[in-house]
């Protein structure tokens, strides 16, 4: 069983992450955001009572010099836990000063979390009051019917976030023609999913195309909240393939449900990094900065939204 302090002190690596980044905000440097929050993440992963391994993290290790792929974080004296991280989700709007960057990480068990490559997956993704009613397999606007339907409200009341791409061209013409109202993202579906599962945050659904490692971290966020996730890896060519394969993917159109994708206890933390529809992002001022934070356990559904005020002249790392 995971001990149940682990989640707070998550929530310490994500505002750590979300610290650093947080001065990189609108820079234009988007390499030197992700390479601070990066750092600052698996610094303070150094504390916590661990033996952790990353399995959706930075990309392989010839290619990420931190929180690569199988590198092993934390004290390495605690539990064994696998561990998915994305130390700055939404690396260009950090850079640009956009809405909806944050800091995420997630911890389960041994083999909670679905290996996903570095590739895309089609998601769609509700809160509770809608589970059960989504079906990736239909139509768009037969699964709005259905969320409106689960939520007792007409279709024109739902929200849906999307990336902007041309690929979702079509997708946004159905859900347009359908009566639902639409929030186009350019980058960072993570925090959206979340949104998605925490009633009142504006925001109904996620769909549409992104990335799958993205995938599991919403899908690990949504066991904690009761949400509902269904995720399908889309190939872009046979490399792809020989590498999904390479990881044990044998059944390329399979539909992966939440548990698929992260299951046993999961923890899950993020930290606002710019401002968005769950989270603030980090706001400074004379001496020390303050950060906006969700942490939650799926063993007991519990979700805390922390604020923290941190002072910069007892923490000199700032
Ligand atoms: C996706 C999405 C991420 O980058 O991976 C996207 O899941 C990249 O999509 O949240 P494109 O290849 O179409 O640019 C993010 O938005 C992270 O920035």
């Amino acid at each position: 069983m995971m001990d149940r302090n682990l989640a707070l002190e998550l929530v310490r690596v994500t505002e750590a992450a979300a610290l650093s980044c947080g001065r990189w905000v609108g820079k234009g440097d988007k390499t030197s955001a992700d390479h601070a929050a990066t750092e600052a993440m698996r610094r303070s992963l150094e504390s916590i009572e661990i033996s952790g391994t990353v399995v959706i993290g930075e990309g392989e290790m010839d290619e990420a010099p931190m929180l690569y792929i199988g590198e092993k974080v934390g004290s390495g004296n605690g539990q064994q836990v696998d561990i998915a991280v994305d130390p700055l989700e939404g690396t260009s709007i950090c850079a640009k000063g956009l809405s909806g960057s944050i800091a995420t990480i997630a911890l389960a068990p041994r083999g909670g979390f679905l290996h996903a490559p570095d590739m895309y997956m089609e998601k769609i993704a509700v809160g509770p009051s809608a589970k059960g009613a989504i079906d990736i397999n239909l139509p768009p606007a037969e699964n709005l019917k259905r969320v409106a339907a689960a939520k007792g409200c007409h279709i024109e009341d739902l929200t849906v976030v999307i990336l902007d791409r041309p690929r979702h061209d079509h997708m946004v013409d159905e859900i347009r023609k359908a009566g639902a109202r639409i929030h186009l993202i350019s980058d960072g579906d993570v925090a959206p999913a979340i949104a998605a599962a925490v009633e009142n945050s504006g925001i109904d659904l996620l769909m549409g195309i992104g990335g799958a490692p993205e995938g599991v971290l919403a899908a690990a966020a949504l066991q904690c909240l009761g949400g509902d996730m269904q995720g399908r890896l889309v190939f872009m060519s046979n490399e792809e393939r020989d590498r999904a394969r390479s990881m044990g993917i044998t059944d390329f159109d399979r539909v992966y449900h939440g548990d698929d994708m992260a299951c046993g206890d999961v923890v899950f933390a993020a930290t606002g990094v710019t401002n968005g529809d769950l989270l603030k992002g980090v706001r400074y001022f004379a001496g020390g900065a303050e950060t906006h934070s969700i942490v939650m356990r799926s063993k007991t559904r519990t979700v805390r939204f922390i604020e923290a005020r941190h002072c910069f002249s007892s923490k000199p790392n700032y």
